[in-house]
């Protein structure tokens, strides 16, 4: 069960896990947790056919006893996630910057568990809120566990983590009635937002596309922190690490968002479980943004202050290593509830920073556990084992699993010659980086963390038209739902800080008063790697209905959908009942969803080839398909009926509409093309 001396694979956690894997129980008998057959597992023992249960109805006790005991507390940020296997594998050495043995040989696969989560809604809340996204990954290395507890902002809402339980407490639903549920709360969210202004930058991101994204599987991920690495010689460089996906980073729109939350809340984890059993694994490439020591002082903001970032233009990320999450958790209580993550477990050529807000989670994390996990032995637990061995004179504690054989549980010992030793750094033993400090015990926060403002407009100044426009909606929206007037006046003052425009357009939506021009960031630099305009575009495994009713062009049909699955785009036949549809040539297609089962927020695209035998009913519902899709800037293609109903619906035909005038591979590969851009901002909504 310990790895004493086996290498490490890609599938050296997965062998672990086999240990613990229960056997399939078809086939086998009914016994109780002792052990004991059971002849009876309905009726609980009683004293006649209507007398009393009897307390001595062993296996009633132990069923109802472990039921009764079935929850454990939920994470008090991060409830509701998801999570895979993967591997991780390195492109490049980075000897040169950190000893950390899982980054010294490209040939050495790690394995790796991710788990991505919402923050504010609780565990059976839905995916799609407007809400950041943890991204956490456990790095089962040769040296142990190395956690990258990652989000999908690379910045904060806050500096210090002494305000984090504040912030938490403003955004969680309202302690007197408990609403909004799954999403950030409305009074007192932006009560708190308009009396601590460092947060300006986070809640510019909050309000972008990024907070409502398309799928775990094209989101970036980010450490956040300024970490160190540490090579062999000592040598320490500042490091940011980063998770691109190869999809690229894309997301949905609000109103889709919404809808999703009552169509599908699952959207996203079934996203990924659905994806992963196709074969279409997720993938994410690492990178990281490496500084010397002497550049520290060299920007115009501070580098270990967590609401900046460090633009990729001025310090480039370097890609050095991709993930891909290849296998579904077996069981989402035992891994996906049961693992703990914490920023402080790192491997030697890993280390912090002073980043007070990375300094306080250093305390949080395994604090937290303690109470969920229910004691101090949650390490033991499966899927949080490292892959290499460990021992040490922990003893004993709740739910303890390992024999500790031996009389010695001290050191120094004389009687077990003072193992386990310890071991030299040129040996892989862990030495903290011995970071020179001087200073005066204060509570107070450093002047170069004080400018709260400008990166917020650096990230204003690098969104396309159509990303300011989502912004100002998402601002409109969240604090059009404040109740308190001189709220929603502060916030707009306190974003006219950021960009006169901007504040300009939510008053006017608020019925405040705009605030002064004069009061607005002077900064005109912009970072086009923050815009999602610039992000990869792919048609790959986005997910398109084909719409059609009997008496549809079979030959054109069967042509599309030939060429959509050879580009890897995802094909879902959807009509007005389930099974069989028949062509015009009499061929039959499948159809697997329906108007009623599924609505168009559930697919990236939509091709409607409509057909012959289509009654009023199916045109009805066809037509409030391709209106909505049309409405969330979703790539349609249409032909037969589907361009009569377009027309009919005088629906402008502008980009990312592609009518079927030409021969089906001309049709298809114009839909792909359009599949790939994945939203036409350009299209006005009627
Ligand atoms: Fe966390 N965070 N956090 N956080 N965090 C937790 O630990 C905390 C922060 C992040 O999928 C908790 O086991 C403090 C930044 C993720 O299991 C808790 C501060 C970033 C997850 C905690 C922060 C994160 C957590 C709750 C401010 C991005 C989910 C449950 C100083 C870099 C991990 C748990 C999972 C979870 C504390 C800020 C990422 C309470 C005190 C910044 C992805 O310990």
């Amino acid at each position: 069960m310990i790895n004493e001396d086996k290498k490490i694979n890609a599938n050296s956690k997965n062998e672990q896990l086999e240990y613990f894997r229960s056997a399939d129980s078809e086939d086998k008998e009914l016994t109780t947790n002792q052990g004991v057959k059971l002849s009876e597992d309905e009726e609980s023992l009683t004293a006649g056919e209507r007398g009393p249960t009897l307390m001595e109805d062993f296996h009633f006790r132990e069923k109802m006893t472990h039921f009764d005991h079935e929850r454990i507390p939920e994470r008090v940020v991060h409830a509701r996630g998801f999570s895979a296997h993967g591997e991780f594998e390195l492109y490049e050495s980075m000897k040169p910057y950190t000893k950390a043995k899982f980054l010294q040989n490209p040939n050495v696969k790690t394995p790796v568990f991710t788990r991505f989560s919402t923050v504010v809604g609780s565990r059976g809340s839905k995916d799609t809120p407007r809400d950041v996204r943890g991204f956490a990954t456990k790095f089962y290395t040769e040296e142990g566990n190395f956690d990258l507890v990652a989000n999908n902002f690379p910045i904060f809402f806050i500096q210090d983590g002494m305000k984090f339980p504040d912030v938490v407490h403003a955004i969680k639903p309202e302690p007197h009635n408990e609403m909004p549920q799954a999403s950030g709360a409305h009074d007192t969210f932006w009560d708190w937002v308009s009396q601590n202004q460092e947060s300006a930058h986070m809640v510019m991101w909050l309000m972008s596309d990024r907070a409502i994204p398309r799928s775990f599987r094209m989101m970036e991920g980010f450490g956040v922190h300024a970490f160190r690495f540490v090579n062999d010689e000592g040598k320490a460089h500042f490091v940011k690490f980063h998770w691109k996906p190869v999809l690229g980073t894309h997301s949905l729109v609000w109103d889709e968002a919404e809808k999703l939350g009552g169509k599908d809340p699952d959207f996203n984890r079934r996203d990924l479980w659905e994806s992963i059993n196709m074969g279409n694994y997720a993938e994410y490439e690492l990178g990281v943004q490496i500084l010397e020591e002497k550049e520290e002082f060299n920007f115009d903001f501070d580098i270990l202050d967590s609401t900046k970032l460090w633009p990729e233009e001025d310090v480039p990320v370097r890609i050095i290593g991709k993930m891909t999450l290849n296998r579904n958790v077996d069981n989402v209580f035992a891994e996906n509830e049961q693992v703990a993550f914490h920023v402080g477990n790192v491997v030697p050529g890993i280390d912090f920073t002073n980043d007070p807000l990375l300094q306080t989670r250093l305390f949080s994390y395994t604090d937290t556990q303690l109470l969920r996990l229910g004691g101090p032995n949650f390490h033991e637990i499966p899927i949080n084992r490292p892959v290499c061995p460990f021992h040490n004179n922990q003893r004993d504690g709740f739910h303890r699993q390992t024999i500790n054989k031996g009389q010695v549980s001290y050191r120094n010992n004389a009687l077990a010659g003072n193992s386990p030793h310890t071991v030299d750094e040129k040996n892989g033993g862990f030495a903290h980086y011995q970071e020179k400090i001087e200073g005066r015990k204060i509570q107070s926060r450093s002047k170069s963390f004080e400018d709260h403002f400008s990166q917020a407009k650096l990230f204003w100044n690098s969104m396309s038209n159509a990303e300011k426009q989502h912004i100002i909606d998402g601002f409109s929206f969240e604090v059009g739902k404040v109740q308190y007037k001189p709220v929603q006046q502060k916030i707009v003052d306190m974003f006219g800080k950021v960009d006169h425009g901007l504040a300009a357009a939510i008053a006017q939506k608020l019925d405040v008063s705009v605030p002064p021009a004069n009061i607005q960031s002077k900064v005109t630099k912009a970072s086009p790697a923050l815009s999602q305009e610039n992000t990869p575009k792919l048609a790959e495994t986005r997910k398109t209905a084909v719409i059609i009713s009997d008496g549809f062009n079979g030959a054109e049909v069967k042509k599309v959908i030939e060429n959509l699955q050879a580009a890897k785009v995802q094909v879902a036949i959807l009509s007005d009942r389930l099974g069989s549809i028949t062509a015009d040539d009499n061929s039959t297609l499948k159809a697997k969803h329906t108007f009623l089962t599924d609505s168009s927020v559930a697919f990236d695209a939509v091709y409607i080839a409509g057909g012959m035998k289509a009654d009023k009913m199916f045109e009805k519902k066809a037509k409030m398909f391709m209106q909505e899709a049309f409405d969330h800037f979703k790539p349609i293609a249409v032909s037969n009926e589907g361009e009569q109903w377009f027309k009919e619906k005088q629906l402008p035909s502008k980009t990312g509409v592609v009518i079927n005038k030409q021969q089906p591979d001309d049709f298809s590969k114009q839909f792909i093309d359009a599949i790939a851009a994945h939203r036409f901002w350009d299209r006005s909504i009627l």
